[in-house]
């Protein structure tokens, strides 16, 4: 039987003029994708707009930097509605198909901008955190998209090309390529791929981006999106994504009932009280839209 969480083969499959076929087997080969121009500049400006007003500065925080020169915010899916066509633009959902597999879900969305002075990051893989012997099946599936021009003068992400099939650490001093792209282009990469944020010590430029990561359904999310975001804020989401953030039918749902039901009803706790066509048990993967 074919396993449900295989990666889709996206071969010729276009979507708004983009061959997804394309961009899922150049990640899968070289570990990474750079679509340019997947982004309007008048999605980039609302967004920036709507970030700038919704996602208060003071829960912007460093981390993984000593110099505090890299200021983010988490949990965006909480704070504001302004990314949500980007969450569900049908290139985004086909690309990280075609990378990790149909049954996928967010695992962290981040603003970030990093400010002249910051450093260069150490090399790492965002799917370390899984502790899951490599070589593995790709995992997480990361978009970065850049709000500013990214340069190599303003910190440009550097990869490591091909890294992600490697089963051994990288020594730091490894050469990397760093990814220039213009505001509104997309670098997508597998996450086992080694990677990092590139060194901003020469320009008086920030570099602004939002990076969203997906990884399987069956994983636990980096940031635990289910208790990220209210039950009220994940009540008014569009469908599509209140299953991305995890009301998704794995397992056992919630009492056997899917967990949209109980995000909507609340749980039943009285089996007297529950009414008969509450109990659809769905244990396993169901087919969901
Ligand atoms: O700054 C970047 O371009 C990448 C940052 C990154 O990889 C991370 O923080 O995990
Ligand atoms: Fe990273």
């Amino acid at each position: 039987m074919q396993n449900p969480y295989a990666p889709l083969d996206q071969t010729g499959v276009v979507i708004n003029d983009l061959d997804i076929g394309v961009v899922v087997n150049t990640i899968r080969e070289q570990g990474y994708a750079v679509v340019e121009n997947f982004l309007p500049k008048d999605a980039i400006t609302g967004m920036r707009r709507a970030f700038n007003s919704e996602v208060p500065i003071t829960e912007m925080r460093a981390i993984g930097t000593e110099t505090g020169r890299t200021w983010r915010a988490h949990n965006l899916l909480a704070k504001t509605r302004a990314a949500d066509d980007v969450f569900l633009d049908p290139r985004l959902r086909g690309i990280v198909e075609g990378v990790i597999g149909r049954y996928n879900q967010i695992n962290v969305t981040t603003l970030f901008n990093t400010l002249p002075g910051e450093t260069k990051q150490f090399l790492h893989q965002d799917d370390g955190l899984w502790p899951i012997p490599r070589p593995h099946p790709p995992f997480l599936c990361n978009a970065l998209f850049a709000f500013d021009d990214f340069t190599q003068e303003n910190g440009a992400t550097h990869l490591v090309p091909f890294s992600h099939t490697w089963s051994q650490p990288v020594d730091q001093s490894v050469e990397s390529i760093q990814i220039e792209m213009r505001s509104g282009s997309v670098v997508f990469w597998e996450g086992g791929m080694w990677h990092a944020g590139g060194a901003n010590v020469t320009t008086d430029q920030e570099r602004m981006g939002l990076f969203i990561s997906h990884q399987v359904s069956y994983l636990r999310p980096q940031e635990m999106q289910l208790l990220a975001i209210p039950p009220e804020v994940a009540r008014h989401l569009p469908h599509k994504l209140q299953r991305l953030i995890g009301y998704h039918t794995f397992g056992l749902g919630v009492d056997g009932r899917d967990p949209l039901d109980v995000l909507a009803d609340g749980i039943v706790v009285n089996p007297e009280a529950r009414p008969a066509d509450h109990w659809r048990h769905s244990y396993g993967l169901k087919d969901e839209n």
